[in-house]
C-alpha cells in the first residue's frame, strides 16, 4: 500500500472505525464504511483502524472493498471493546473467562492476518482484583500474551502492547514498566503501543518513554491531553514526532481520539494538527 500523507519519514496515518460513536470512545469514524473510509481517504489518512468487541461482528467484505476502492489499509483491530462490553479479561480468575479472553484474541489473529494488520491487546488484560493479586496476576498475562502471540508469529499477524493509564487498567500503566514487561517475560511477536493521552498522564517524560521504547516501539495513538484531536489540547506533539523520529519509527500513527466537538471536525483536525506538529 502507498503512502498518502504527504508525510517525509513513512510514517503511515490510521483513522479509527467503529459501528457507532459515543462521546465518550475514542473513535472519530461510524456508520456506512464506504463513505467514511473515502472520506478519510480524501483527507489523507492511508489506513484506517476497527474498534469491535468481536471480529465476526465487523462488515469486514464492505470495509476491505471500500479500503481497496480508497487505497486504504487496515491498520489494526483494537480489541479493548471485548474486555469493556463482555468482561473478556486475559488474567481473569475464571480460568473459562480467560481462555474465552485468549479465544477472541485469536479470532482477531485470524482477521488481522489476511489484512496484514495488527491486534492490540490494551484494556483486555483486565484489572487485578486487588493489590495482593499484581504478582500472580502478572504471571497470568504473561502466560496469556505468550499464547496469543505465538499465535499470531504463526499466521505473520503482528501484536502489540498497550501502556494504559490507572483510570481504566490498575496496572502496567507507564510506558517504561510496560516495556519492562515485554522484556522480562521474552515475549515473542510482540510490540509495545504508545499513546500519548496515556503517556500524558502517566510518564514524567514523553521523550525519554519513547526513546526507551526504541525499536520495540510498534504503533502509535496520537490523541491531545483532553483526548480531543490532536493540536485541540495541550500535549506538544512536536516533541513527539521528534522522539518518534530519533528512534527511526515507521509505523502507524492512529487517530484514537474523541468525536468531539462532532466526528467530521476531529477527523480533519487530527490530520491537520498532525501535519502542523511533524
Ligand atoms: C485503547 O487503545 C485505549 O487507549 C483505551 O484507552 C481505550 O479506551
Ligand atoms: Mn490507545
Amino acid at each position: 500500500m502507498s503512502i498518502k500523507n504527504g508525510l517525509p519519514d513513512q510514517m503511515k496515518l490510521s483513522a479509527t472505525l467503529t459501528a457507532e460513536l459515543n462521546q465518550y470512545a475514542p473513535v472519530i469514524m461510524a456508520g456506512e464504511p464506504a463513505s467514511k473510509i473515502a472520506m478519510a481517504s480524501r483527507l489523507g489518512y492511508d489506513a484506517i483502524e476497527l474498534h469491535w468487541a468481536n471480529p465476526t461482528h465487523i462488515p469486514l467484505k464492505k470495509i476491505t472493498a471500500a479500503c481497496r476502492e480508497n487505497q486504504v489499509g487496515i491498520s489494526a483491530f483494537a480489541t479493548g471493546r471485548a474486555y469493556v462490553q463482555e468482561g473478556l479479561s486475559l488474567i481473569h480468575e475464571d480460568s473459562d473467562n480467560r481462555k474465552a479472553a485468549i479465544k477472541r484474541l485469536k479470532d482477531f489473529i485470524d482477521a488481522a492476518s489476511s489484512h496484514a494488520a495488527t491486534v492490540i491487546i490494551g484494556c483486555i488484560r483486565g484489572n487485578l482484583v486487588s493489590e495482593a493479586h499484581r504478582e500472580i496476576a502478572l504471571k497470568t498475562l504473561a502466560h496469556s500474551t505468550k499464547i496469543v502471540a505465538e499465535y499470531a508469529q504463526e499466521r505473520n499477524a503482528g501484536i502489540v502492547f498497550e501502556a494504559i493509564n490507572r483510570f481504566e487498567n490498575n496496572y502496567l500503566n507507564t510506558a517504561l514498566e510496560t516495556v519492562a514487561f515485554i522484556k522480562e517475560n521474552d515475549l515473542p511477536n510482540t510490540k509495545i503501543l504508545l499513546d500519548t493521552f496515556h503517556m500524558n498522564i502517566e510518564d514524567a517524560d514523553m521523550t525519554h518513554a519513547i526513546l526507551n521504547a526504541g525499536d520495540l516501539l510498534g504503533y502509535v495513538h496520537i490523541a491531545d491531553s483532553n483526548r480531543h484531536y490532536a493540536g485541540a489540547g495541550h500535549i506538544d506533539l512536536k516533541e513527539i514526532f521528534n522522539a518518534l523520529r530519533k528512534v527511526n519509527y515507521k509505523g502507524y500513527i492512529s487517530a484514537e481520539c474523541l468525536p468531539l466537538p462532532d466526528a467530521d471536525t476531529s477527523l480533519a483536525g487530527w490530520i491537520r494538527g498532525v501535519k502542523n506538529a511533524f
